[in-house]
């Protein structure tokens, strides 16, 4: 229980600029507005406070104060997230991971990298891209989404289906768990059986067992001259054929889909067709082709597919350069979208029921929604859709989320009976926590609680987000 008296408010902060320098402990209107959301835009900021910690020290004798005084923490990255995990909408004290943004140690044997939490995913990849390293999980708010918080929603992202998601790179992490211990968990070891592996709970805890202070992450070789194709394609149907060819004779880092409708989006930014062609859906596909070995072989199973009728044209990428111009046709939808205020599902399926619920959910919305614009893209390589349904402009915000809500429902009910998850990606946070249910049983949810409960017995972590 959070017992937050606002006439106190004020002396409870000063009890904190006692052990945190007064200048990192903000009150005014504008850092409660940048700090106070991420890039859901539903709820309306209204943190207490906004403290940005400047060491582990710091952090744990906030949370030890937040216990005392039983003051709710919002731990707070890049909030580049998508589900409401990092809004402090209820009189919460953000904690900004912003000033921890130290990489702390670099081992080439290991090939592993030591960083607080606060390195933001693209400093972390150029630092190990400079040490002819690479660090694979990559997204397109790489810009702004910090290390932290990518392991607190064990963000995946568009290489997943060669590289896994966060979770497969973190071999160590430092935690302030809710009761303000400072827990050293599996320090970069690749085996130890020595019992639960705490690591794990923290990864996609968003922010409700504790605070990420510490993170080691393993790094890999570059991909060698990753070449991309995008390819127009004339059904859903067809994308899972190509999945499987395409599959079987390359090693693929991305498979990725967009629909035409989502396309245009980003073409009205200023980005240019790949192709004269049109077809409702586009398929990019990147294969790492050294000295041109596997180009051969990607252009016959082009001419391949199309004689099957599951491609009506396509581009194959002649440079670095061109490679990145045709990523952003998929890459940009998200923000190119964003002024639509979009209802965002971020679904999971096993790859082999991707097809049957493409087609019941096509027919769910296409018959729920007849007048919205719905919008297919994602990470079909790795089960993970990314389906948005764009407000219309005479709609207002209220009665769209609520339609939406609905609508809800039976796309859960769908995706449960095919096994699925609410979530691959983006996390539960605010957003998906009414619809927890459709992907964790009650038993299950109950240890969930249980796990909590271990780690932060004052409820004072992040409370609200993923289930009450
Ligand atoms: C992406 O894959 C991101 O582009 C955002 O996960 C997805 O906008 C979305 O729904
Ligand atoms: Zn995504």
């Amino acid at each position: 229980m959070i017992l937050h008296d606002p006439n106190a408010s004020a002396a409870l902060l000063d009890g904190i600029r006692a052990f945190i320098e007064p200048a990192h402990v903000r009150t005014d209107a504008d850092s409660g507005l940048h700090y106070g959301r991420d890039w859901t835009r539903l709820h309306t900021p209204n943190p207490l406070a906004v403290v940005l910690p400047g060491n582990i020290e710091q952090v744990q004798q906030l949370v030890c104060y937040a216990n005392e005084h039983r003051l709710a923490l919002v731990p707070s990255g890049g909030r580049t997230g998508l589900s409401g995990a990092a809004v402090a909408c209820q009189g919460e004290i953000v904690v900004s991971m912003e000033r921890m943004n130290r990489i702390l140690d670099f081992d080439p044997t290991d090939r592993s990298v030591t960083c607080e939490a606060g390195v933001v995913t693209e400093v972390l990849q150029n630092f190990a891209r400079d040490r002819g390293l690479y660090y694979p999980v990559d997204f397109a708010s790489r810009g702004s989404s910090q290390i932290g918080g990518n392991i607190a929603t064990n963000a995946g992202g568009i290489k997943v289906i060669r590289y896994g998601l966060t979770r497969d790179w973190v071999t160590g992490l430092k935690v302030v768990t809710g009761r303000g211990d400072l827990l050293d968990l599996n320090r970069g070891l690749i085996k130890n059986a020595s019992g639960y592996d705490l690591r794990h709970l923290f990864i996609g805890s968003e922010g409700t067992l504790g605070i990420i202070v510490e993170a080691t992450l393993n790094l890999t070789r570059p991909l060698r001259e990753p070449v991309v194709m995008v390819l127009g394609v004339p059904d859903l149907d067809s994308i899972m054929s190509l999945y499987h060819i395409f599959r079987n004779k390359l090693e693929l880092s991305a498979f990725e889909f967009f629909s035409e409708l989502a396309l245009r989006h980003v073409i009205a930014k200023g980005l240019h067709r790949p192709f004269e062609a049109q077809t409702p859906y586009y398929v990019l596909v990147e294969f790492e082709n050294p000295d041109g070995r596997h180009t051969d072989t990607a252009l016959s199973l082009f001419e391949n597919c199309a004689d099957q009728g599951w491609l009506a044209d396509g581009v194959i990428s002649q440079s670095q350069a061109q490679a990145q111009e045709l990523w952003r046709l998929r890459e940009d939808i998200s923000e190119s979208i964003a002024v639509y205020q979009p209802y965002k599902n971020d679904i999971a399926l096993r790859i082999s029921r991707v097809p049957a619920f493409l087609t019941e959910a096509d027919a769910l919305l296409t018959r729920e929604y007849p007048d919205f614009e719905v919008l297919w893209y994602g990470h079909i390589g790795d089960g993970n859709l990314h389906i948005n349904i764009l407000k219309p402009a005479d709609l207002d915000t209220v009665a769209f989320a609520a339609k939406c809500g609905t609508v809800s429902e039976q796309l859960f009910t769908v995706l449960q009976r095919h096994g699925g998850s609410i979530s691959a990606e983006h996390g539960v946070g605010l957003l998906k926590k009414p619809y927890l249910h459709y992907t964790r049983d009650e038993t299950e949810i109950g240890y969930l609680r249980a796990v909590k409960q271990a780690f932060d017995p004052n409820g004072i972590m992040n409370p609200g987000k993923i289930f009450d």
